[in-house]
């Protein structure tokens, strides 16, 4: 399975309705793609890096810069065609999961192809529909807000995640409490509390959520060790979680009781497997969190969340949630009973739409081995 081309794409997809966190408002997003080709076959990877340094601190450009100066060059001169082959090959760089991770997703489902599996079987995925839910954006209004729970609650998602900052947290959580006595509700800060707001956070306690997710910054496990001690709703952490190295010390520390795993923010599904399994061994539930991807990156995560140890809805809704008109085809649907299939055809299981990719694409560049 000798690689023979690396294609990069630089896209820009617009969200049908703009995404506001605590780092602020979204009216779409820009993405790189990657793909991988060997023998007429091509491997599809999403890197979810954004366009500014908000979630984390890689951004489109400097993915762009460590694929094109590093991973690409590292891939062909070492002549590296398995996903795990690659993920330890990348080891020697710092940092950069989200371009690791796109790169490594892209083999794996070039393996899957040529083996003609789709990709949870190779991964060891033991189901065959996924839990879902929704991650709800701060509104402009708390009305405005209920009307869109309630429209999703409606169309049969399992839980709603709200977004939370500072003036937008007890009010939002009682509002949405009254209207949904039963709703299964979570919420996530990204980070945008400190310690100074602990006895504030406390209040979250008598709202029946499932979990508060990263109320403090990701490199602060103490202070979240600090909040878990005094609350009884587990804490959830996303953003602080970057290896099964941080995940155990987070479980060991108290920080949290629940793991939201992202195979971008870990660098790649070998560490996501770690972390699955560390969390397994110790009875700590995980999930699989969202970053908007397209249709490409959400197939990915469906495999990924058929792992046994994904016992919680996931933030993985349809294509409809998020865009107008996905990058593939068919569509991500939601069924019956909140969940989405996993696709079952080889590797990612879903057929990118090659003309929709390129309307999206504002950059593009090959490699090849020199
Ligand atoms: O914190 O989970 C997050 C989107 C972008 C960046 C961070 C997060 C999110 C989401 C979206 O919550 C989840 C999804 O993809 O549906
Ligand atoms: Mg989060």
């Amino acid at each position: 399975m000798k690689i023979e081309r690396i294609e990069l794409a630089l896209l820009k997809l617009d969200y049908i309705r703009f995404f506001e966190t605590s780092f602020g408002r979204e009216y779409g997003r820009t993405f790189i793609l990657a793909k991988v080709w060997a023998g007429g076959t091509c491997g599809y990877g999403e890197v979810v890096a954004s366009e500014a340094p908000l979630y984390s601190s890689e951004t489109t450009q400097t993915a762009w810069h460590v694929l094109k100066d590093f991973l690409i060059p590292m891939v062909f001169e070492e002549s590296i065609e398995s996903p795990e082959g690659f993920a330890a090959a990348a080891k020697r760089f710092r940092g950069h999961a989200m371009a690791k991770a796109g790169l490594e997703l892209a083999l794996w489902d070039l393996r899957a192809k040529s083996e003609g599996l789709p990709l949870a079987r190779l991964y060891g995925g033991t189901k065959t529909e996924i839990p879902v839910g929704v991650s709800c954006g701060i509104e402009d209004s708390i009305p405005e807000l209920l009307d869109r729970i309630a429209g999703f609650v409606d169309e049969g998602y399992q839980r709603i995640k709200i977004k939370i900052k500072p003036g937008w947290d007890i009010g939002a959580c009682e509002a949405v409490r009254n209207r949904f006595p039963d709703l299964p509700l979570q919420v996530d800060a990204n980070g945008a509390y400190e310690i100074l707001d602990k006895e504030h956070l406390k209040k979250l306690d008598g709202f029946g959520l499932l979990m508060i997710e990263q109320p403090f910054a990701p490199y602060d496990l103490w202070d979240h060790s600090l909040l878990q001690k005094e609350m009884k709703t587990p804490l959830c952490l996303d953003e602080s979680i970057l290896s099964e190295r941080t995940a155990r010390q987070a479980c060991e520390m108290g920080s949290c009781r629940i793991i939201n795993i992202k195979v971008g923010r870990v660098g790649g599904v070998v560490e996501a497997k770690r972390i699955h399994d560390y969390c397994e061994s110790r009875g700590v539930p995980v999930w699989c969190g969202g970053m908007l991807e397209s249709g490409i990156g959400r197939a990915h995560n469906l495999h990924i969340a058929s792992l046994p140890n994904f016992k919680l809805p996931n933030d993985l809704s349809a294509s409809n949630r998020y865009w107008k008109r996905d990058l593939i085809e068919p569509e991500i649907v939601l069924e019956k009973g909140g969940v989405i299939r996993v696709p079952s055809g080889p590797g990612i299981g879903i057929n990118p739409v090659d003309e929709r990719i390129r309307k999206a694409t504002l950059r593009e560049e090959a490699f090849r081995p020199e």
